[in-house]
This record gives structure tokens, sequence and C-alpha cells, in this order.
């Protein structure tokens, strides 16, 4: 890349006539210095991601999985009790996909697929049975308070 562009800025400063040189100049100093640039900004930003990646994913995590609802063999585990509005998430650990829905109105309907999903708690503090829509028999309690 740097060969070829070379003969291409030298033929245009030959054009110019008297800024010839200066631009030779110029070109033959920049090019060396981006290239050194190039290198230590992509090193940077490798040494940046690795760091980032590792720093904030661990508190903003724990953060969103403040309040866990586990879902294995069919059966929800629910934790005690959760904060009005909390961000709970969903951890289906069965082959199948599953549901925390809300017995009655529409306080929340998550579709858990295989995996971690995430859904919002009712901000009204109360006591919400819940139940998937897949397997009536599955049923838990959402405390909200
Ligand atoms: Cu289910």
């Amino acid at each position: 890349m740097l060969v070829g562009a070379a003969p291409d800025r030298r033929g245009t400063g030959t054009a110019d006539g008297d800024e010839r040189p200066m631009t030779g100049a110029r070109a033959q100093t920049r090019r060396p210095s981006i290239t050194l640039l190039a290198v230590l900004a992509l090193a940077c930003a490798v040494l940046a991601g690795c760091s980032s990646s590792g720093g904030p994913s661990g508190p903003t995590a724990a953060a969103a999985a403040k309040f866990v609802i586990t879902i294995k063999d069919f059966g929800y585990t629910t934790p005690a009790s959760v904060t009005p509005g909390a961000t709970i998430m969903v951890k289906n650990q069965d082959d199948t996909e599953h549901t925390v829905t809300a017995d009655s109105g529409n306080a929340f309907d998550d579709h858990a697929p295989t995996g971690n999903s995430t859904f919002k708690a009712p901000t009204k503090p109360g006591s919400y049975p819940f139940h998937c829509t897949f397997h009536p028999e599955m049923h838990g309690t959402l405390v909200v308070k």
C-alpha cells in the first residue's frame, strides 16, 4: 500500500512546480509517523478493549442480575421478594422454552427461551402469582415490596 501510494503523491507534487520539494518532504515525513500512530492506536484499542471488557461487564451484569428467577426441570426458583420495577433476570436452564406470565392482568409476561432473559417487575407492591403458558402445571409467585 505505502509503496503504491508514494509514486502518486510525487507525481502530483511535480505538477505543482515550486511546492514539489515541500510536498515530497511532508509526505515522506508523515507517512512513517502515521503508520506508527496507527500501530500505537491499534495497540491502545486492543489493550483498552481488553481491560474495559473485563471491568464494566462485572458490575453491570451484577446490577442487572440483582434478582434472578431460575427455571429448571419445569420448576421456578423465585427470590423471596423483589423491589418495585426491578429488572429480573430469568435463567432458563431447561432445553425447552418457558414463560413467566402473570396469572391475572398483564403485570408481566416474559418469554423465556433457553438461556437468559429479563423483564421488569411491577411497580405496584403485591403478590403476583404467575405461570408458564406452555406448561400450565408450572406455577410461582413474585412478591414485590
Ligand atoms: Cu414452561
